[in-house]
């Protein structure tokens, strides 16, 4: 594969900063060496920076509307060029806040090929509140409302841009909902994978049903990639941990049956902190995920 890593830089969408070194991080960690290891050509953009959109606001409370909308602008327009392009970016995070941007720009370019996209999102959180449902005012917890359409986000992209089908968004490890959020996220009809039907169910046969959902419908795969899907045991190097996520094992096995699908065309890894972190070890096992998602092998 023809790689783009493109850094994000953005903290303010996060409600404590740190995350601003997440790109660093991961580069440190070896993000690109795993990667040409593997045989892909990887190039590294260093990071983008964001338009300015100052003077911004939204209706309710949205902190650093201004700064986290020129984000917005930047990752549509990196997003979209690279996939034209015919590259697969994977951008560095960054708080989760970066995906309004790159899953617009990434449903903006499957939209021109006739192609739906899908969106898969690892994640303790939904990251499915309004600036009037949010209780913490955050907009790192406002993504996935914001690509999907829900009203109350207008003027962070300048026109009407295709946006993602509720149905085409499934979400995997949620186990921290608010109150409002989740009304609004049962009005949508987003598919929610929470902790409890991993329990159940097990990763596996999760994974081939969205595996399965999209590959029928000949759809292109947006991952989404939250550290705070992993269990804070095994990854405690960001800002909003929940106890019970993801372990190594289901982490590492839901990377190889996506990698094994060929469908993944763009890819956010978020909510890095580095500040929290124990001695890179989140960004080592981020990075070793990264690995398995292109193709590394175990035998
Ligand atoms: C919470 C936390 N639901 C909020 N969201 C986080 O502030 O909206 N998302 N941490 O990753
Ligand atoms: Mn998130
Ligand atoms: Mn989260
Ligand atoms: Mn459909």
């Amino acid at each position: 594969k023809n790689i783009v890593l493109l850094g994000a830089p953005v903290e303010e969408g996060a409600g404590r900063l740190g995350c601003a070194m997440g790109p660093a991080a991961l580069r440190l960690a070896g993000i690109q060496p795993a990667l040409e290891k593997l045989g892909h050509t990887v190039e590294d953009r260093g990071n983008l920076a964001p338009e300015n959109l100052s003077g911004f606001t939204l209706p309710g409370l949205a902190r650093n509307a201004a700064l986290i909308g020129g984000w917005t602008r930047t990752l549509d327009r990196a997003a979209y060029e690279t996939l034209k392009d015919g590259r697969m970016p994977i951008f560095l995070g960054g708080d989760h806040s970066l995906s309004m941007g790159t899953v617009a720009g990434a449903a903006r370019h499957a939209e021109e090929q006739g192609r739906k996209l899908f969106v898969l999102w690892m994640d303790a959180h939904a990251d499915f509140n309004t600036p009037v449902t949010s209780p913490s005012g955050n907009m790192h917890g406002m993504s996935v409302a914001f690509f999907c359409g829900v009203d109350g986000f207008s003027g962070i992209l300048p026109d009407d841009r295709p946006v993602v089908a509720p149905e085409h968004v499934f979400m995997c490890g949620i186990r921290s909902i608010d109150l409002d959020e989740r009304a609004e996220l049962t009005k949508a009809g987003v598919n929610v994978f929470d902790m409890r039907s991993i329990d159940e169910h097990g990763i596996v046969a999760l994974m081939k049903r969205i595996i399965e959902t999209v590959s029928g419908a000949d759809g292109l795969l947006h991952v989404s990639f939250d550290t705070d899907f992993l269990d804070p045991d095994i990854a405690p190097g960001t800002g909003t941990i929940v106890r019970g996520g993801g372990t190594y094992r289901e982490a590492h096995v839901a990377m190889e049956m996506l990698y094994d699908s060929g469908l993944v065309t763009s890819l956010d890894i978020v909510e890095l902190n580095p500040f929290l972190d124990d001695r890179g070890k989140s960004a080592y096992l981020l990075v070793e995920l990264v690995s398995s998602l292109f193709g590394q092998k175990i035998f």
